[in-house]
C-alpha cells in the first residue's frame, strides 16, 4: 500500500466511526427547516451534504479545507517562489487534510505521470463523434469510455466489503485525474488543430504537461495552467458538478461513470459552459459598439448593450452567484494574476470595464441577489491573452480542474460509507396543501 493510502486509511478509519456514531447516536438532531421558497428555488442553503474537501461562505468565499485562496498560494509548494502553486498539491490537502511538502507534490507528479495510459478505445470511441460535437460532449463520452478499466466495478462485482470500497475508489480516481489532460488535449488537437496529436512530456507535472500536450509550451502559460487548474479545483459540494458526482456515485456507480454525468451539468450555460458564454457575449458585445475602453461614454454605451440584452431575457455570463454575495475570491486571483503578468490586453481591459459596469445594472433590476463577478468573468480573457482563443474548449479545461475536488470527495463517500441519496419529493398538490390555497 502506498503511503497516500496509508494515511488516507488511518484518518479515515477514525471519521468513518465518527460519521457511523452521528447516524446511530444523533439521527434525530434536527439540523435546519426548510421554507417552501427553498424547495422551489433550488434547495439554497438547505443543509443536506457532507463535504470535506472544501467549504463555501458567501461573503468570504471558498475555503480548501479551512485555507483560503491567498493562504494557499502562500502555502503550497511550487516549482519556483514567484510562481504558482502545483494543483497536485491542493489535491493531496483535499484528500488527506493535510498541508503537502514539495516531496509529497513530487509523489503526485510522478503517479500520475505513471498512471496516464489512456486506453486505446478511448481515443476510438472520440473518433466515432464528428469533430463538429461539443467539446463536453466529447469529453464526457470519452470518461464514460474510460469505465471499463474501473477497478471498483471489478472488486464490487467480486463481492469486496463495503469497508473497503474506497480502496479501489482511490484507484479509479488517481487514473481517472492522471489521464483527464491527455484526453482533453486529444479533443483538443483534434477539433481546433488538425488532429496532430502531442504525446505528454514525462518530466512535466499534471498542469504544465496538459498545457504541453495542448500545444502551449512556455513558462508563462505552464504558470496560468497551474493556477486556472488550482483555481478550478473545488467549491463544496452543493454546485452542480459536484452534487452530481456525488449522488450518481451514491448509487455505487463507477467514479467513471459517476464524474461523467457531473460533466454533463458543468456544461450547463448556467455552470461552467458560463465560461466560454463569457468571451462570446464580449466579442458580441464589441461587434456592435465597436472596441471600446473604459471613458464615460463608452461605459454607457456598455451598459445600454448589457440592459438591452437583460431585456431579451438572457443572462450576463459571468456574473451572479447562487451562493456567493461578494465578488469571487477566484475572480480577484485572477485579475491579480494579470495585473502582474499581462499588459495592453483589449479583452482584458473590457473585463475590467464590465466589473465597473455589469454590477450597478444588475443591482438596479432589483432581483439579483448577488450582481458581482465569479470565476468565468475572468478566466477566458487570460487564457485569449496566451493564444487559446478556441472558446469552446474552455468548460472542457474547467472540467479537468474540478476533478482534484468532486474526485477526492468521492473517495471520501466511499470511505464513510455513505448511502445511496434519495430525497423526498412531492406533487404540486401537496405544496397547495402545505399553503392552503
Ligand atoms: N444576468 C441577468 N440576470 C441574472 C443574473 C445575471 N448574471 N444573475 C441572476 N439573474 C437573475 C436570475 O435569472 C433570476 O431571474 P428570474 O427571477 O427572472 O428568473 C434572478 O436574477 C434571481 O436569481 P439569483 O437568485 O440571484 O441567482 P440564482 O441563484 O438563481 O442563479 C446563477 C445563479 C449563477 C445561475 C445566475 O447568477 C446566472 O445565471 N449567472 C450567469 C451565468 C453564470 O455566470 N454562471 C456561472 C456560475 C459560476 N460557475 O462557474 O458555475
Ligand atoms: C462552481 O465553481 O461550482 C460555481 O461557482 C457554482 C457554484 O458554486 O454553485
Amino acid at each position: 500500500m502506498d503511503y497516500i493510502k496509508e494515511k488516507l486509511l488511518k484518518k479515515g478509519e477514525q471519521e468513518r466511526q465518527i460519521v457511523k456514531k452521528l447516524v446511530k447516536e444523533y439521527g434525530d438532531l434536527q439540523l435546519d427547516t426548510v421554507s417552501m421558497g427553498q424547495v422551489l428555488t433550488g434547495m439554497k442553503g438547505v443543509t443536506s451534504l457532507l463535504t470535506v474537501t472544501s467549504k463555501l461562505d458567501p461573503e468570504s468565499g471558498i475555503r480548501f479545507r479551512g485555507y483560503s485562496i491567498p493562504e494557499l498560494q502562500e502555502k503550497l509548494p511550487k516549482l519556483n517562489p514567484e510562481g504558482e502553486p502545483l494543483p497536485e498539491g491542493l489535491f493531496y490537502l483535499m484528500l488527506l487534510d493535510e498541508l503537502p511538502t514539495v516531496e509529497d507534490v513530487q509523489y503526485l507528479t510522478n503517479e500520475w505521470t505513471k498512471r496516464n495510459k489512456v486506453p486505446g478505445h478511448v481515443f476510438d470511441v472520440i473518433n466515432a463523434l464528428p469533430p463538429t460535437s461539443k467539446p463536453m460532449t466529447q469529453f464526457s463520452t470519452g470518461i464514460m469510455a474510460m469505465a471499463t478499466e474501473s477497478l471498483f466495478q471489478k472488486a464490487y462485482r467480486e463481492g469486496v466489503p463495503k469497508d473497503e470500497y474506497w480502496d479501489t475508489t482511490y484507484e479509479d480516481v488517481m487514473n481517472l485525474i492522471a489521464q483527464l489532460p491527455t484526453i482533453a488535449a486529444y479533443i483538443y488537437r483534434r477539433n481546433f488543430q488538425g488532429g496532430d496529436i502531442i504525446p505528454p512530456n514525462p518530466k512535466l507535472d499534471w498542469a504544465a504537461n496538459f498545457a504541453h500536450m495542448m500545444g502551449y509550451d512556455s513558462e508563462e502559460v505552464y504558470r496560468l495552467f497551474r493556477m486556472y487548474l488550482f483555481l478550478h479545483a473545488d467549491h463544496e459540494g452543493g454546485n452542480v458538478s459536484a452534487h452530481t458526482t456525488h449522488l450518481v456515485s451514491s448509487a455505487l456507480s463507477n467514479p467513471f461513470y459517476a464524474y461523467a454525468a457531473g460533466m454533463t451539468g458543468l456544461a450547463g450555460p448556467l455552470h461552467g459552459y458560463a465560461n466560454q458564454e463569457v468571451i462570446r457575449w464580449i466579442k458580441g458585445m464589441l461587434e456592435e459598439i465597436g472596441p471600446c475602453g473604459c471613458a464615460d461614454e463608452e461605459k454607457e454605451k456598455i451598459a445600454n448593450y448589457v440592459k438591452n440584452y437583460i431585456s431579451e431575457g438572457k443572462v450576463i455570463p459571468g456574473f451572479g452567484h447562487a451562493v456567493l454575495r461578494v465578488t469571487d475570491p477566484r475572480y480577484v486571483a485572477q485579475k491579480k494574476f494579470a495585473e502582474k503578468y499581462v499588459k495592453d490586453d483589449h479583452m482584458v481591459d473590457v473585463v475590467n470595464c464590465l466589473y465597473e459596469v455589469v454590477p450597478p445594472v444588475l443591482q438596479s433590476l432589483g432581483k439579483v441577489k448577488n450582481p458581482w463577478p465569479n470565476v468565468d468573468a475572468y478566466s477566458g480573457s487570460l487564457l485569449q491573452h496566451y493564444g487559446i482563443d478556441e472558446y469552446f474548449f474552455y468548460t472542457v479545461m474547467f472540467g479537468v480542474s474540478r476533478a482534484l475536488g468532486v474526485l477526492a470527495q468521492l473517495v471520501w463517500d466511499r470511505m464513510y460509507g455513505l448511502p445511496i441519496e434519495r430525497p423526498k419529493s412531492q406533487p404540486l398538490q401537496w405544496f397547495k396543501d402545505q399553503a392552503g390555497i
